[in-house]
C-alpha cells in the first residue's frame, strides 16, 4: 500500500530548518516529485517556461578561482580573455534576442567585481536593453550598495550572484571571497529595489547535505530570490571539479523538487548542464517545478540546446513559452 502523500499548496517559509529540508530530498523520488509538481501547479500555469538570454559581455581572464569556471584565469582552459563589449553590439544581440522569443535578457561579465568606469558602460546597456521592451538582468560579481543603486536607477530588474554550494562545501570551490561577500551583496541588491536571481551548481562533487545546505541557505533568505537557477555542472576541461564524477540528473531533479517545495512562489530555472541533458530528465525537472530556462546555442562560454532541439521539446511536452 501507498503511505499517504499529503498534497498542499505550498507554504510561504522562510524558517526551514536543514532537518526538514533533509527529509524532503530523502522521500521516495516519486512522493517528492509528485508533492512538489502539485505546489508548482497551485501556483503557477504549469504548461509555461520563463525564457531569458544569456550573453557575456565580458568574457575570461577573472581573477576569482571558482573551481567550476571555465573564465577563472587560474585554469587553462581555452577561454580566450576578452574586454567588455561595445554597448551597441550588446544591444544588436538582445534584438536578435527578442526576436528568438526571450523575455529578459541576461548580461555576465567575468568580473570579481566591476570599476565604477565600466558600470557606466553597462548602465547605458541596461537602459538600451529596457527600451526595447525586454526585462533586464545582470551578473557582475560583486557589488556595493552604492554600485547596486546605480544598476537600480539605469531600470535593472534582476541582478544575478550565486550562493553555488553549501557554506560548508564552498571553501573547496573558491578561496579568492568567501559566503558572507556573497551574503553582503545580496542585502545590497535587495536593498536597492532589483529582484534577486540566486542558485547555484549540483554535480561538484559534494554531498546530499551540501545540497541540503545550498537550498537552506537560500529558503532562510529573508525575502525568497525570485529567481532560483540550479544549474547542473557543465564539466569544463581544465578546471578542477571537471575531473569527479558526472552529475547525477535524478539528483538535479531532486534539488529541483526541494527548491520548489520550499520556496513556492519563486521562479526555478533549470539552467546550466542541458546541452547534456536527456530530453526524459529535462522533461522530469519542468514536472518537478522548473519553470525557466536559458534559450540559444550558448550559455556564457558552453554550450546550450540549438533553439530548434527545445522547439521540438516544447512540443513533444505541450509546454510554451511564458509571455512577459
Ligand atoms: N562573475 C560573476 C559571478 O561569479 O557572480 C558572474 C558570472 S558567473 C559565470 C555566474 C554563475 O555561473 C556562477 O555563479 C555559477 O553558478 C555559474 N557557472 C559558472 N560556470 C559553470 C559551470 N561550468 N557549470 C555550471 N554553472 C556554472
Ligand atoms: C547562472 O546561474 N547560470 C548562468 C547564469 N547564471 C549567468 C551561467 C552558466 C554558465 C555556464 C558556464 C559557461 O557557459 O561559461
Ligand atoms: Fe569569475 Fe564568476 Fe567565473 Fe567565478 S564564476 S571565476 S567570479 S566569472
Amino acid at each position: 500500500m501507498n503511505a499517504p502523500v499529503s498534497l498542499d499548496s505550498g507554504i510561504l517559509r522562510h524558517d526551514w530548518s536543514r532537518q526538514e529540508i533533509a527529509e524532503l530530498f530523502a522521500l521516495p523520488f516519486s512522493d517528492l516529485i509528485y508533492r512538489a509538481h502539485g505546489v508548482h501547479r497551485a501556483r503557477f500555469d504549469a504548461h509555461e517556461v520563463q525564457i531569458s538570454t544569456l550573453l557575456s559581455i565580458k568574457t575570461g581572464g577573472c581573477p576569482e578561482d571558482c573551481a567550476y569556471c571555465p573564465q577563472s584565469a587560474a585554469y587553462e582552459t581555452g577561454v580566450k580573455a576578452g574586454k567588455l563589449m561595445d554597448v551597441d553590439a550588446v544591444l544588436k544581440d538582445a534584438r536578435a534576442a527578442k526576436e528568438g522569443g526571450a523575455t529578459r535578457f541576461c548580461m555576465g561579465a567575468a568580473w570579481r567585481a566591476p570599476k565604477d568606469r565600466d558600470l557606466d558602460a553597462v548602465c547605458e546597456m541596461v537602459e538600451g536593453v529596457r527600451a526595447l521592451g525586454m526585462e533586464t538582468c545582470v551578473t557582475l560579481g560583486m557589488l556595493t550598495a552604492a554600485q547596486a543603486d546605480r544598476l537600480k536607477a539605469a531600470g535593472l530588474d534582476y541582478y544575478n550572484h550565486n550562493l553555488d554550494t553549501s557554506p560548508e562545501f564552498y571553501g573547496e570551490i573558491i578561496s579568492t571571497r568567501t559566503y558572507q561577500d556573497r551574503l553582503d551583496t545580496l542585502t545590497h541588491v535587495r536593498d536597492a529595489g532589483i529582484h534577486v536571481c540566486c542558485g547555484g551548481i549540483v554535480g561538484m562533487g559534494e554531498t546530499r547535505d551540501d545540497r541540503v545546505g545550498m537550498i537552506h541557505a537560500l529558503a532562510t533568505l529573508p525575502v525568497h530570490p525570485e529567481s532560483v537557477p540550479i544549474n547542473m555542472l557543465v564539466q569544463v576541461e581544465g578546471t578542477p571539479v571537471s575531473r569527479g564524477q558526472a552529475p547525477d540528473a535524478i539528483e538535479f531533479v531532486r534539488t529541483i523538487a526541494v527548491a520548489r517545495l520550499t520556496m513556492p512562489d519563486s521562479m526555478v530555472r533549470l539552467s546550466a548542464g542541458r546541452e547534456t541533458m536527456s530530453d526524459e530528465a529535462q522533461a522530469l525537472a519542468f514536472f518537478a517545478g522548473a519553470n525557466s530556462i536559458f534559450c540559444g546555442p550558448k550559455l556564457l562560454t558552453t554550450a546550450n540546446p540549438a533553439r530548434d532541439r527545445d522547439a521540438a521539446l516544447f512540443d513533444r511536452l505541450g509546454m510554451r513559452a511564458m509571455a512577459q
